[in-house]
Order: structure tokens, then C-alpha cells, then sequence
């Protein structure tokens, strides 16, 4: 079997993961994952890329949002409600646990990747689980009401104020992954997971160095479309290319990640713009409800790989 890197964030990615991780073992599949999200939240370092993606690989993720757990109970939320603390970003109290972990390895001295390693094989998930730096980035969200960390935007104004520009604070200090650079050299695919390109995908591009590494892997790069007849799927991709005035469309997503694509993959609704890409194009269905979605759809972006190389 082949030797893949997926680069995820976000729920949207966090499917195709899953499904990846039906065909492959730890050994084939490594997961390079956004960090741009991650803010300090109640004295707590919280990751949600990182850990929609544990959770989701460990099956112990919240099915009906995709974030946070399944099986939780909200001890924590109501009682520091009555305290007056902040409840607009929802903990619930196993996913409470998770947090304090990680900020409890972090002080310690534990790297952003040693502490994903050890939360990661706690909860039995045996895949390399790589945030894409152990440098802190933070995505700054300008928006028509002023500059938003990602989840003050994303969460606590629920995407409403108008995007102006994401501005990735910390990127030209931050270090891309060294675990991450190392594994371009063996990999036979690099796989970017249907996640939203501007947010959830360009910390990690913009890193210095990521985007020319991944250029010059030997390995082909495929993406797969977060837009599906001009409609997101997850989150508010669409809504944000409407403000930055970008055309809701698969083929601008396309035309976002340019020269890096060996690959893209479109759904069916897109059809059309199959010879339109500049770029080799397979249409399938990208749609994911189910768990054998997601693991057709897997299974035809190996299959899409396997014609590049
Ligand atoms: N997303 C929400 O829309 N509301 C929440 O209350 C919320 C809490 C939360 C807690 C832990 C975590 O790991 C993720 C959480 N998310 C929540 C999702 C988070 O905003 C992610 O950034 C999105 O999934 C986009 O990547």
C-alpha cells in the first residue's frame, strides 16, 4: 500500500481522514494538521483541529457537529456559568480533560507534537498526528468589526461579521513540522483533505518552506473540493468567498492551491468544470454522509494517486 500524507483541518477534513484511515495503517498515513485554529481559551491551550481529527480517528467524536465528543456531559459548562465565566465555546467535560492535558504537557515542556503524540495514543489512535507547527500561528480573522482571533470569529460571533482577510499570526518565526518536511521524501501521495482552503489549509501553505517542499515531493498532490456546486459543505467556506470576493466555485478553490495541484478531485455536480482545471481532474462523489462515503471516496482518491505517479 502507499505511503500517504493527508494535510487536514477542520471537520470537513476530519471525513476524509477517516476514511483514509480505513484503507491505511498507521504505518501508510500520517496526518499533517492545521494549528491556526488553536487559541488559549479559560488558561487552556485548545487545539480543535488537532483534536476533532483525534477524536474522529478514535471514533469517540460528537457525530452531530463533529467536534468535541460523543458520550458527554456538561458538569463543567453549567457550573462556570454560574460563576460567570465564558460559556460561548462549548467544553464539555471529557473533552475539559483533553484540554487540561494538553496545557499540563505543554508546561511540562512537551512539544505541540509530543503532546498530540501522547494525547493521541491515550485515547488509541496509532496514526502520526502532526500539527503542522510546534511554532505557535494564530489565524486573525479582519473582519468589518475589527480584528477576531479564528474562534472568537468562527464560534463566539458564529461567522457573522464580514471577512476583509485572515492574517496568520506567528507564521514568519513559526518552524514548519521537521516530522512533517521528513516524511515528503517517502511519501507516494500527498492528500489535502476537503477542508476550507483559506482557514483551515493556508496556515500550513503559507508556512516558510511548506509550499516549496511539497512542490518539490517526488509525490503527486490532490486535492479534494470543500465546494460542491458552489456551496460549502461544512462551515462557512462559501460565506467567506463571497466576501472576499472569490467565485463560489470548485475551480477557484482549484485555481486558490495553483501550481502546488498534481490533482484535484470535483464532485459530480461539477462535472463541467472537469476539463476546465488546468489541472488533471477526476469527478466522483465528494459528499460525505455516510462512513462508506467516506471510505469510497478514500478509496478513489488513492486510485486518482496511483494514475499521477
Ligand atoms: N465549534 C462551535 O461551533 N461551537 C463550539 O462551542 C465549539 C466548541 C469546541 C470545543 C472544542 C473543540 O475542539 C472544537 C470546538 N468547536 C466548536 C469547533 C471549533 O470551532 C473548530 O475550530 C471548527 O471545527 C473549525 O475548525
Amino acid at each position: 500500500m502507499p505511503q500517504i500524507l493527508a494535510i487536514t483541518g477542520g471537520v470537513g477534513g476530519a471525513k476524509l481522514a477517516l476514511g483514509l484511515a480505513h484503507l491505511l495503517g498507521p504505518e501508510e498515513l500520517t496526518f499533517a494538521v492545521n494549528a491556526g485554529d488553536d487559541f488559549n481559551h479559560l488558561g487552556l491551550e485548545i487545539s480543535p483541529d488537532l483534536d476533532t481529527l483525534t477524536y474522529t480517528l478514535a471514533d469517540l467524536a460528537n457525530p452531530e457537529t463533529g467536534w468535541g465528543r460523543s458520550d458527554e456531559s456538561w458538569q463543567f459548562m453549567a457550573a462556570l456559568g454560574e460563576m460567570g465565566g465564558e460559556t460561548w465555546f462549548q467544553l464539555g467535560d471529557r473533552d475539559l480533560a483533553l484540554h487540561v492535558r494538553r496545557t499540563e504537557l505543554l508546561r511540562q515542556g512537551s512539544s505541540r507534537t509530543e503532546a498530540a503524540a501522547t494525547i493521541g495514543q491515550a485515547l488509541g489512535v496509532a496514526y502520526p498526528l502532526l500539527p503542522m507547527s510546534d511554532d505557535p500561528v494564530r489565524t486573525t480573522v479582519h473582519t468589518n468589526q475589527g480584528a477576531l482571533a479564528f474562534q472568537h470569529y468562527f464560534v463566539r460571533e458564529r461567522c457573522q461579521p464580514e471577512v476583509i482577510s485572515f492574517e496568520f499570526q506567528g507564521l514568519a518565526a513559526a518552524r514548519a513540522n521537521p516530522a512533517i518536511l521528513s516524511c515528503l521524501d517517502r511519501v507516494d501521495g500527498i492528500v489535502i483533505c476537503p477542508s476550507n482552503p483559506y482557514v483551515s489549509v493556508d496556515p500550513m501553505l503559507h508556512l516558510p518552506g511548506m509550499r516549496e517542499a511539497l512542490i518539490a515531493a517526488s509525490a503527486p498532490v490532490v486535492a479534494v473540493s470543500p465546494i460542491v456546486g458552489g456551496a460549502a459543505i461544512k462551515g462557512p467556506t462559501a460565506k467567506m468567498m463571497r466576501e472576499l470576493a472569490i467565485p463560489n466555485t470548485a475551480s477557484a478553490v482549484a485555481a486558490h492551491y495553483g501550481d502546488l495541484l498534481d490533482g484535484f478531485i470535483l464532485d459530480e455536480q461539477d462535472q463541467e468544470l472537469e476539463g476546465a482545471l488546468g489541472v488533471p481532474a477526476v469527478v466522483t462523489q465528494t459528499v460525505m454522509i455516510t462512513l462508506q462515503d467516506r471510505v469510497d471516496l478514500a478509496r478513489n482518491v488513492l486510485a486518482f494517486i496511483e494514475t499521477l505517479t
